[in-house]
């Protein structure tokens, strides 16, 4: 029986006070106890940026990557090993400045692995520049006088791109999120969920006062079916991105393993076989 104390590592968090992303992290370690996943069947990847060191904190398999990287690294993960669960987080900034590319082909992709986006539409590691997803007007040191460029929409960006599961969630609404990681996991595919997790040293405008004010629950919409892409993309439009709860789920999407072996085709490397150190001469030799 795996319990919460096995999936901490006791290492303290260096977030600010506050910071939106201890719930974030809080709600991957119990999903993932009460999915009752071992740890050493868990792996999470994370970019660079106070979402980066994420990976350091959870007792599992970890790989802290580089900026805007996750996404490569833990699809190459998932396909060398497919008995793994694999959860890759980043921050907006990696997800959808630097890392935007990966993103997108890692939904069309749709390789069976999750994608935690620690959204506080700002770069919080580099001391408050604006990200690609702040708020038209938001002043920062990188915009003193107020962004003045049109944010990027990342629920529809991935609803445009055939994303097969998308989910959004709030770090206030811990066991919202919890739910929304656990069936992110489950799903046959990319899972992606884009969650408002509060940056309170440097976003002074996306507080968590104002999520709760603007924030739409779709659990409360009455007839809300999360299989219907239009109604999905509607409500996204609707509500400007700002709601909370599996959006949209298509159960009928074939991942990437499914597609290789309807292929006849396998992974490249044969998981029956355990790994092993091998010799790094030999290995380099394969390639000569
Ligand atoms: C290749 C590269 N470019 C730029 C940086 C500088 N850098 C580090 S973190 C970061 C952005 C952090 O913002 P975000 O990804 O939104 O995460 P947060 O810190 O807000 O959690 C940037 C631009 C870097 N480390 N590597
Ligand atoms: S700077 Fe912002 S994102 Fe980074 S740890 Fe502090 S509150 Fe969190």
């Amino acid at each position: 029986m795996t319990t919460i104390k096995e999936y901490h590592n006791n290492i303290s968090p260096n977030w600010c006070p506050g910071c939106g992303h201890f719930s974030v992290l809080r709600a991957l370690q119990v999903a993932a106890v009460k999915l009752q996943i071992p740890n050493e069947k868990l792996t999470v990847v994370s970019g660079i940026g106070c979402s980066g060191r994420f990976s350091g904190y959870v007792n599992a398999y970890s790989f802290h990557g580089i900026h805007g990287r996750s996404l490569p690294i833990a699809q190459g993960i998932k396909v060398a090993n497919k008995e793994l669960t694999v959860v890759a987080a980043g921050g907006d900034g990696d997800g959808f400045a630097i890392g935007l590319s990966h993103t997108l082909h890692a939904i069309r992709r749709n390789i069976n692995i999750t994608y935690l986006v620690l959204n506080n539409q700002i770069y919080g590691l580099t001391k408050g520049h604006t990200s690609p997803l702040s708020d038209i007007g938001t002043q920062t040191k990188s915009t003193p006088t107020g962004s003045l460029e049109t944010p990027i929409k990342p629920g529809i960006i991935a609803l445009a791109n055939g994303i097969s599961f998308l989910a959004q969630g709030f770090s206030v609404y811990q066991e919202q999120l919890v739910n929304i990681i656990i069936k992110a996991i489950q799903h046959d595919g990319f899972s992606m969920v884009n969650i408002f997790s509060p940056c309170v040293t440097y976003n002074k405008t996306n507080t968590y006062q104002w999520f709760r004010k603007h924030l739409v629950n779709l659990e409360e919409v009455q007839g809300y079916q999360t299989e219907n892409f239009e109604t999905a993309m509607n409500k996204l439009i609707e509500t400007d991105g700002l709601c909370t709860g599996v959006v949209y789920q298509n159960s009928n999407s074939t991942s990437y393993l499914n597609k290789l072996s309807q292929n006849g085709l396998t992974p490249a490397m044969d998981t029956s076989l355990p790994l092993t150190r091998g010799d790094f001469e030999e290995i380099i030799n394969l390639y000569r």
